[in-house]
């Protein structure tokens, strides 16, 4: 069994272990041997159920309480000494009055329980863009979605050596209470607590809490930024790849774009696209003076429903193997998975997410609506070769976007970086399923960081503003939206694949290959210059997507002026 002679955190593994008084201590190694066994051990406690063997190799289903299906942000703190540093959207408490809560209902917690110790690496292990964290979980779900979405074990414990900057977290599912749900940060201590959940992004801490509360503090102490971006690569017939991230809120399209297959058109012509990251970038400044983007994560925790060989081929296939679905419905006749917008004909007998027999003539959706797969990345078809690269990749272009039905236009540009991280900074767009609250509302989101920036927002648009004088070719940055709507509350856009229509007049202006109108929100294509040949959609359409409408963003200056 694997070990550590750092005494910093053999100590901290003690006294949590004191509190928390877990019956065993088991280290995760990393090894194929250890995961299956916890994979077994998964399926005998009944917390995960293992899918046809042929068809979905090392694939398990898990049902979540209904009680803990999303993020919970009304729980989620950032506790630094002086409140003022955490800003007017982050909760906060008083640091030492949260450890006493936290410490309150650690105590005995895992009682009759395993405490695993997993050491995670964000970023390729021994890269110098990586960052370590140890995870303290009483969740075997935990362990084996850690060990997809991260790199885990013993090299990460040799990485750390003695160092005590590591990211030291501890999570205990404890009793799932939704008023006792605790997700918490402590930048200045670098510790994370999550209590009471066993859902995705509260409790797989090297994803929101280490890649983006955490990391957002350290990258503006060290000069970089953490972001909530894809990061994509676009090869052109020329065999040029580009580089673009973007910025959209959660459940508005990051992993789409970041897997877009291109259309057939596009794809004759020799165009490819490959996928660096679809959720999470750490975006630094080269030597160069381009900035550099890393994927910190190894997986893909991605949203299932509307995931289809048609809307998104790519992450389907990477779901074939080694991965864990999350709240989906289990289709009873091969014992594989299914939900909504999977494919045409559901299935005629399913079990729901909630364990409960479901017919396609059921009143509920058969799949949670923010149900999930974590998927290993080394599934997926169109996996960039720059993927493992410890340098990451240049980008060209910065795309923020979301959900607007009506405001904002099909694709803008902002006039230069400072106006640019202005219009990241007024994105607004509709909730969704992601995080627990109504469904479907205009709420603000800048640079689709409001739940996830671990500080004050003024001081990050300020770190935004500052990064420009470390960067002498800084991305040129852009706005899109793929979610207008018609009178029928139809999307117009056919979106996906064709969104590449988009990305290619977005990377001809990084390179200065083509013009644009000025317009008062900065620079808008000319409709006859995005691509339309084998699209569904017309010019005239297009010049509809791409207009401005005066009296909505008159209202819509009002609402960024109160905001
Ligand atoms: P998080 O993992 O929560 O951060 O979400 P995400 O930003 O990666 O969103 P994802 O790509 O999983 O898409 C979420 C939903 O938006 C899915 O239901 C998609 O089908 C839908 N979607 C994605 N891209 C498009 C698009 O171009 N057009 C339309 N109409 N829907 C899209
Ligand atoms: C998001 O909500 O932005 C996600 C899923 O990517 S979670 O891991 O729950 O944050
Ligand atoms: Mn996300």
């Amino acid at each position: 069994m694997v070990t550590s002679s750092n005494k910093y955190l053999n100590d901290w593994i003690d006294d949590i272990a004191a509190r928390a008084k877990p019956d065993k201590i088991v280290w995760i190694d990393g090894s194929e041997a250890q995961i299956n066994e916890l994979r077994e051990l998964a399926v005998s406690t009944g917390s995960m159920i293992r899918l046809n063997e042929e068809k979905l190799p090392n694939c398990f289903l898990h049902r979540t309480d209904p009680n803990d299906v999303a993020r919970v942000e009304g729980r989620t703190y950032i506790c630094c000494k002086n409140e003022e540093d955490a800003g007017p959207t982050n909760h906060w408490m008083e640091p030492a009055k949260m450890y006493e809560k936290l410490y309150g209902l650690l105590e005995g917690s895992m009682k009759g329980r395993t405490m695993y110790v997993i050491p995670y690496s964000m970023s390729v292990v021994g890269s110098p863009f990586a960052k370590y964290g140890i995870e303290l979980t009483d969740s075997t779900y935990v362990v084996l979605n850690m060990a997809i979405m991260t790199r885990v074990g013993e090299k990460v414990l040799e990485a750390i050596g003695d160092r005590t900057d590591f990211i030291r977290g501890v999570h205990t599912q404890g009793t799932l209470d939704p008023e006792e749900k605790y997700i918490v940060h402590f930048p200045e201590d670098n510790v994370i607590f999550s209590v009471n959940s066993n859902y995705g992004g509260n409790v797989l801490q090297g994803k929101k809490c280490f890649a983006l509360r955490m990391a957002s503090n350290q990258g503006r102490k060290e000069g970089w930024m953490a972001e909530h971006m894809l990061i994509l690569g676009v090869e052109n017939p020329k065999g040029e790849v580009r580089y673009v991230c973007g910025a959209f809120p959660s459940a508005c399209g990051k992993t789409n774009l970041a897997m877009l297959i291109p259309p057939e058109g596009y794809r004759k012509n020799g165009w490819k696209t490959w996928c660096v990251g679809d959720d999470i970038a750490w975006l630094r400044p080269g030597e160069d003076g381009r900035l550099w983007a890393v994927n910190p994560e190894n997986g893909f925790f991605g949203v299932a429903p509307g995931t289809s060989m048609k809307s998104n081929p790519n992450a389907l296939e990477s779901t074939r193997e080694g991965t864990i679905f999350t709240n989906v419905a289990l289709d009873t006749s091969d014992n594989t998975v299914w939900w909504e917008g999977m494919n045409k004909t559901p299935p005629a007998h399913a079990i729901d997410w909630l364990g409960r027999d479901w017919t396609p003539d059921s009143p509920d959706k058969a799949a949670h609506p923010n149900s999930r797969f974590t998927a290993p990345a080394r599934n997926c078809p169109c996996k960039s070769p720059e993927f493992e690269n410890p340098k990451g990749v240049p980008i060209s272009a910065i795309i923020f976007g979301g959900r607007r039905a009506k405001t904002a236009p099909l694709v803008y540009q902002s006039r230069d970086w400072k106006h640019g991280v202005f219009v990241g900074s007024i994105m607004a767009s509709e909730t969704t399923a992601a995080a627990t609250g109504q469904v479907g509302v205009v709420r603000r989101d800048p640079m689709a960081m409001l739940p996830f920036c671990g500080y004050h927002m003024a001081d990050y648009w300020q770190h935004w503003l500052d990064m420009e004088q470390k960067i002498a070719n800084p991305p040129k940055i852009f706005n899109v939206n793929w979610f207008r709507t018609d009178e029928e509350g139809n999307f117009i856009w056919p979106g996906f694949g064709d969104n590449l229509r988009v990305l290619e007049w977005i990377l001809a202006r990084c390179f200065d290959e083509i013009d644009a109108q000025e317009c008062a929100l900065g620079f808008i294509p000319k409709a006859s210059d995005i691509n339309l040949e084998g699209c569904d959609v017309d010019e005239k359409t297009v010049e509809g997507l791409l207009s401005v409408d005066r009296e909505l963003w008159k209202a819509e200056c009002e609402g960024i002026r109160e905001y």
